[in-house]
């Protein structure tokens, strides 16, 4: 196994691989497999393309045979930080041919994350595009290489300005000589935590535990060969990617649409003109997706075809899941997951409360999941605490991190998520918030999830989110900041309509904070740990 990776113990493996989780297949066996299967289906749409599975297929063999010309080879680690475009997956698939691994950059990465990646993967090459959203990478790119941490090969897609082009590496014919195949028990590629402070740290996933994780959830969420999956989220982050994502999309036959962002404009004229049958969003985007149809701007779309929204990545507020169904016609689906493995799902035939006030339940019947107190002790049924995880495709250990690995996991092997959850009767989880995110206002926790949905049922509200501020009497109090439709509500009405709602009085905000939009993580995800910042720098400056 790669070096500086945790293996499961035999014990474990041994499980797996019976009860038919781990099948030895590798990603290299799946490009191939997948390539040919569908060869004629249509595979990719983005950026003015459209490739069948035999043009992926061709593409990666042929790019693959120039990064072996470059000197890339199996084992070899490979920074990708490309957008939603299709030469993502060419890439990502020529690397699986040659048993290199990708290293995902989210595009919203900059030099100090780029710089930590390739120094800590030890990265062969570094794969960017020329300029996106605003941005020129080669500009990032020459920085890295003036201070010394660019790896050996920097390759461009589009305009290199200095570095190789990837369009140079396409070989003229593909020498298949050059492909191998890894071992399936071993890592494919790092995949990044999802922490909203800090630097990101890598998750080495094996081709048996990603693989299982992909097939599960493809079949969890129906897809087939009509399943026309728009990635609306930055592709390489792990719910677009494999929740079921595109790879659950490839390993069906059916077609991913790349959208270059996910505004509600951009996103609905590909649902439109592609008949796309599901998505994958973020809740802040779910709320503007809601609201562009329910008040205005994109009424007119023809959403019909679309038949699940899956909303994931952080808590979506049951006030606006109800939403959902009536106003955009399809299917929630909630996703709960984490890069470090365990992903939770409602099914598509679950009622509607259970779609609606739940964040679902894991995939896999051996998905372990306990739910504890401080002192690692379970709590009793159906009570809040923190969750631990293991299980066929939860890792036992972060990418060269020993002294983070003996904290993050428990000795027997459980990844503590850092999650507050519950479980309902029915076995599925309601995320109540990260144990970072409660806050402790003089003794008195206060979930900063629950004040949220309270204040998202305020009609003039768009969407809030509640942090902690420190507080020399209490040790934290409760700050809410707000995102209004059109005219704020005042803040006395707003404490008001939450009284009224009977939200304990420890629980209303002390502080109210009317913005235009909250800072977000590479995925759009709110960062509570931001705001908590801009709220220390305002606190800060009027004391
Ligand atoms: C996904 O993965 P990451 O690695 O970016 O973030 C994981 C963390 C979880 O530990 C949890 O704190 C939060 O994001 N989270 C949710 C959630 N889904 C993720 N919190 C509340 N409700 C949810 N539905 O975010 C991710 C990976 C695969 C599929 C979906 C999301």
């Amino acid at each position: 196994m790669l070096d500086g990776c945790t293996p499961w113990p035999a014990e474990f493996a041994v499980r797996y691989r019976e009860a038919g989780y781990w099948t030895g297949e590798t990603f290299s066996d799946f490009v191939t497999d997948r390539t040919r299967r569908f060869a004629d289906r249509l595979a990719v749409v983005g950026a003015g393309q459209r490739w069948t599975y035999a043009e992926l297929g061709e593409r990666s063999a042929v790019l693959a045979t120039g990064l072996a010309r470059l000197g890339i080879a199996a084992g070899d680690r490979v920074v990708v930080q490309l957008p939603n475009i299709p030469e993502l997956f060419e890439v990502v698939f020529a690397l699986f041919r040659l048993g290199a691994l990708p290293v995902y950059a989210l595009p919203a990465h900059r030099a100090h994350e780029i710089t930590h990646l390739c120094t800590t993967a030890q990265a062969k090459a570094l794969i960017i595009p020329d300029r996106h959203a605003g941005f020129d990478y080669r500009t990032m790119a020459a920085q890295l290489r003036h201070a010394g941490t660019a790896p050996e090969h920097v390759v461009v897609v589009g305009e290199p300005g200095g570095f190789t082009p990837l369009a140079e590496l396409r070989a003229d014919r593909p020498d298949p000589g050059v492909f191998t195949r890894p071992e399936a028990s071993d890592a494919a590629f790092l995949q990044l935590s999802g922490g909203t402070t800090g630097l990101p740290k890598l998750i080495p996933r094996t081709h048996d535990d990603y693989l299982y994780s992909v097939r599960a959830s493809a079949e969890i969420c129906a897809l087939g060969t009509d399943t026309v999956y728009l990635a609306a989220l930055p592709a390489v982050h792990n719910f677009p990617m494999s929740s079921p994502g595109f790879l659950g999309t490839f390993h069906a036959g059916g077609t991913v649409v790349l959208a270059p962002n996910p505004s509600p404009d951009t996103a609905f004229s590909l649902i439109e003109t592609e008949r796309v049958t599901i998505t994958a969003v973020v809740p802040p985007i779910a709320l503007q997706w809601l609201d562009a149809v329910e008040h205005g701007s994109q009424s007119h779309r023809d959403l019909s075809s679309l038949r699940v929204l899956q909303v994931g990545g952080a808590k979506f507020a049951p006030e606006a899941a109800r939403r959902v169904r009536p106003v955009l016609g399809c299917t929630l689906q909630q996703v709960f997951g984490m890069a470090e493995g365990l992903v939770n799902y409602t099914r598509l035939d679950d009622p509607d409360d259970i779609i609606t006030t739940t964040q679902g339940r894991p995939i896999s019947p051996d998905d372990e999941i306990r739910i504890v107190d401080e002192a690692d002790r379970p709590v009793p049924d159906g009570e809040v605490g923190h969750l631990l995880t293991r299980g066929p495709y939860t890792i036992r250990g972060y990418y060269r991190a020993e002294e983070h690995n003996a904290t993050a996991f428990t000795p027997d092997g459980f990844y503590r998520t850092g999650d507050l959850v519950r479980r309902t009767p029915t076995g599925h989880l309601v995320v109540e918030g990260r144990a970072k995110d409660q806050i402790n206002r003089g003794g008195e926790k206060v979930s900063a999830e629950e004040v949220e949905n309270h204040i998202l049922a305020h009609p003039a509200v768009h969407d809030a989110a509640v942090v902690g501020m420190s507080d020399p009497y209490l040790g934290e109090r409760v700050c809410a900041y707000v995102i209004a439709r059109t005219e704020p509500p005042s803040r006395s009405e707003l404490l008001r309509f939450l009284r009224e709602r009977g939200l304990a009085s420890y629980k209303i905000p002390d502080r109210v904070e009317f913005v235009d939009r909250f800072p977000v993580t590479g995925v759009g995800k709110i960062s509570r740990s931001e705001l908590r910042r801009e709220l220390a720098r305002r606190l800060d400056t009027t004391r």
